[in-house]
């Protein structure tokens, strides 16, 4: 098939896996155009299947907000038409499915009719989403999708109570290339940041106020009262400064580490011994099924997907949000060697599951349900 996917190419969750899903599919033979105002990050290595069209955003003074939204549909027009495109995978709804919509009507007057799946990520709908600035226009696109999916089960009941969504949402949950993410052998950086052996915690993430990496923090610092640890965080964001803060209020700055975005997070997990990840709202969480890929086990809170992934007191623990006692309790009992073992086998027992080859034949499948019923109307 020709896909155009759309997504935001930036570090984040939607952006990774609509990348990932990408270089996946051009590796099957189909051929993929991403469509994007820029080069997606994890669009890195050349494949004759993949293709990169950039969205020109003109400015004018006029403009106080130039108009994304239509350079990207007229975008998507011109690349449906001149490569010929079967159909359209468009990454977070916001405004991806609305720009989607309006480029199909326009290619309808053309006589061309191009389906249009939208993939529910998480804040699309949880948060922003949900805020009656956006809401209209979300419900509205949603149904006028031909194909809708979700990451997760919670998602997917998350859209049904909050907007009057009539269409069928398929869930298809987020996978791990298991040949990219895998315990590596990192004696000598685990041995600079644990000279005497310390349990190494690690949390990435884009340090939004959702992820409430603050809570990490206090864990940390309740932990290091009563075992030798260290703490890496990945990634950066608009609360990082507040966590900087609070690392030296708590007076721990000499165990914790803030590495800022990094490429290969999978040479960090591979020397972790507990991954974090405190959010008070996470449709899945794929940065927790990257560690558990390799080899981590996971503390999360109960919040939103977080329960269909984290397997509580198998792959690690699930706590209540914001409850810092409970979790450090949970930590201590991980962090245990006589648990360690059982339960970083548990995590990547659990993460196989997700692996790209599991999960992207699920993606071919509904391309192809949903192509056929755009191309074949019912009755025919
Ligand atoms: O977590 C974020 O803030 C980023 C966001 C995104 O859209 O990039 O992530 C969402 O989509 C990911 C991929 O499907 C999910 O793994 C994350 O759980 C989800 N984040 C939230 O629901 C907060």
């Amino acid at each position: 098939m020709k896909i155009g996917i759309v997504c935001y190419p930036t570090f984040g969750g939607s952006g990774v896996v609509a990348t990932e899903l990408g270089k996946a599919l051009a590796k099957q033979g189909h051929k993929i155009h991403f469509i994007t105002y820029s080069q997606p990050t994890r669009l890195d290595f050349f494949n004759e299947n993949l293709f990169y069209h950039e969205v020109d955003i003109r400015t004018y003074p006029l403009f106080q907000y130039p108009p994304y939204e239509l350079a990207l549909a007229s975008k998507m027009v011109d690349v449906v038409k001149h490569e010929k495109l079967d159909l359209l995978h468009v990454h977070y709804a916001i405004p991806h499915a609305s720009a989607a919509y309006m480029a199909k009507q326009i290619l309808l007057t053309e006589g061309i009719a191009v389906p249009v799946v939208t993939t529910l990520h998480g804040t699309d709908i949880t948060l922003v989403g949900k805020d009656a600035s956006y809401a209209p226009v979300v419900t509205f696109s949603i149904n006028q999708s031909d194909g809708v999916t979700a990451v997760s089960e919670d998602l997917k009941k998350d859209t049904y109570e909050h907007f009057k969504v009539t269409k069928d949402i398929e869930v298809i949950p987020n996978f791990i290339d298991l040949v990219r993410f895998k315990r590596q052998k990192k004696d000598h950086f685990k041995k600079a940041i644990c000279p005497e052996g310390e349990k190494l915690i690690v949390h990435t993430s884009n340090f939004r106020r959702v992820k409430r990496v603050e809570d990490i923090i206090r864990v940390f610092h309740q932990l290091s009262q009563t075992i030798p640890v260290k703490l890496l965080l990945v990634g950066d964001g608009p609360e990082r400064s507040k966590c900087e803060n609070l690392c030296r209020e708590l007076e721990v700055c000499s165990d914790v580490r803030f590495l800022g975005k990094l490429e290969a997070v999978e040479e960090v997990l591979s020397v972790a011994d507990l991954f974090m990840m405190t959010s008070e709202k996470e449709s899945f969480g794929l940065a927790a099924l990257e560690a558990m890929a390799c080899e981590v086990p996971v503390i999360s809170t109960n919040a939103g997907g977080l329960p269909e992934l984290n397997i509580h007191s198998e792959t690690g623990f699930l706590s209540d949000i914001g409850d810092i006692d409970s979790m450090t309790q949970q930590a201590l009992h991980i962090l245990d060697d006589a648990h360690l073992p059982q339960f970083k086998a548990n995590a990547l027992a659990r993460a196989k599951t997700f692996d790209l080859s599991v999960i992207l034949p699920k993606y071919e499948n509904y391309y192809d349900k949903v192509f056929r019923q755009v191309n074949q109307p019912m009755g025919v």
